[in-house]
């Protein structure tokens, strides 16, 4: 398309911020340090993990009038459109509070048990952010399918998307995935073409100018870099939908794996980790803060994070941090559903031992208390009890 061109070498890639914890350089895949997903309820974009499979697209300058940048829509629609950004800004703004979470948050931890396929992670690969843009919704209804449709008058069941860059699963080609249409229309589902994050103009790492934001739905689906849009019969059957971000047991592995036996992951499970400890601490006798992060997908909120400091024999409630998510109130609109929440702990550590985090859903979903009864050959989805090791420094007298 006019407007967007996808390099293919990593000649143009953005500035960073060099505190970020780079897992792979090319493709760009950063994560921030534990301790600076506790700092704020809302991840500042610098420090906000960076998930890339190919160069950054170098875009147009959207503000400029001779941009050529536009989404296409076409497919099974009656009239297939060209989209300029001035159409999206036309439409009503609105923002929604989402945590964003790749499928393989913790690939790292899930490695350790059996060797997995894939980028590793430590507890980074998500973030909250303030998402601006106009609702898919709306953006639907504009070119004539109706909020609510769960099948479009020529047939389309599933919104695809599709980027600009060039990824190597995809042979050069664009990144792409989709969501079903009932979902697409629905404006509870709050899926969003964004334009701004955290109240700043997206930046190119996150997908300038336009991406689609799916919450409680794994970030494979968060479209960047949008170039058009297609309305589908069937589910996307790029790599990224099809022979990827797919849960299998750990029965299968790399030689009788059957990519067609599988849905597409869409919703993550509940998810907590610890962010105010590393893996391994040396501290003095005395009190510990613990601080982390809750979140589950699908819109079903964190009911309450337990914390123990012996590995697990017992627990304590921890408390979600003031100004950092909503407490529970009965019918409260403002309660950021798709958003995570921060919790807090204080703990006395009298001797060495194992600090755990495991949070519960709204529906009563625990996360897995081991790795192992969750390894899956693509290690995605490592939402087992967050664990940390304390060693205390007895000083000398
Ligand atoms: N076009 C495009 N969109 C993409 C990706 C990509 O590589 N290209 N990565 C996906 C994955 S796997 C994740 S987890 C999120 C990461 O979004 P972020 O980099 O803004 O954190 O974007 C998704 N959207
Ligand atoms: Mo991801």
């Amino acid at each position: 398309m006019p407007g967007l061109t996808a390099p293919s070498d990593y000649a143009r890639e953005p500035p960073r911020h060099p505190s970020l914890l780079v897992n792979s350089k090319e493709p760009f895949n950063a994560e921030p340090h534990r301790s600076a997903l506790v700092s704020s309820y809302v991840t500042p974009v610098e420090f906000f993990y960076k998930r890339n499979h190919g160069p950054v697209p170098i875009v147009d300058d959207i503000h400029k009038s001779d941009s050529r940048y536009s989404v296409s829509i076409s497919g099974l629609v009656e009239n297939a459109t060209e989209l300029y950004m001035k159409d999206i800004l036309e439409l009503p703004k609105y923002t929604v509070t989402a945590t964003l979470q790749c499928a393989g948050n913790r690939r790292t931890a899930m490695s350790k048990t059996r060797k997995v396929k894939g980028v590793g992670w430590d507890i980074g690969a998500i973030g909250n952010a303030v998402w601006g843009g106009a609702k898919l919704a709306d953006v639907l209804e504009l070119i004539g399918i109706p909020k609510f449709s769960r099948i479009s008058s020529l047939g389309g069941k599933h919104v695809e998307f599709v980027s600009i860059d060039k990824c190597k699963e995809e042979n050069g080609g664009p990144y792409k995935a989709s969501i079903p249409l009932s979902q697409a229309t629905n404006p509870e589902a709050d899926v969003f073409l964004a334009y701004e994050m955290n109240g700043e103009t997206l930046n190119r790492d996150h997908g300038y100018p336009l991406r689609v934001v799916v919450p409680g739905v794994i970030g494979a689906r968060s479209v960047k870099w949008l170039d058009s849009i297609n309305i589908l019969a069937e589910e996307c059957q790029g790599f990224f939908v099809q022979k990827d971000y797919k849960m299998f047991p750990p029965s299968v592995d790399w030689d009788n794996i059957d990519w067609s036996t599988r849905r597409p992951q869409m919703d993550f499970p509940v998810q907590s980790a610890i962010c105010s400890l590393e893996e391994v601490n040396c501290i003095k006798p005395g009190k510990v803060t613990v601080k982390g992060y809750a979140v589950s997908g699908g819109g079903r909120g964190i009911e309450r994070v337990d914390v123990s400091t012996d590995g697990g024999q017992t627990w304590i409630e921890a408390s979600k941090s003031q100004k950092a998510g909503s407490p529970y109130v009965s019918d409260d609109e403002s309660c950021d559903k798709w958003a995570w929440i921060l919790f807090e702990a204080e703990a006395d550590i009298p001797e060495s031992s194992e600090i755990v985090a495991k949070a519960v859903d709204i529906t009563g979903n625990i996360q897995p208390e081991n790795v192992q009864v969750i390894w899956n050959l693509r290690g995605i989805l490592n939402t087992s009890w967050h664990r940390v090791l304390v060693q205390i420094a007895h000083s000398n007298p």
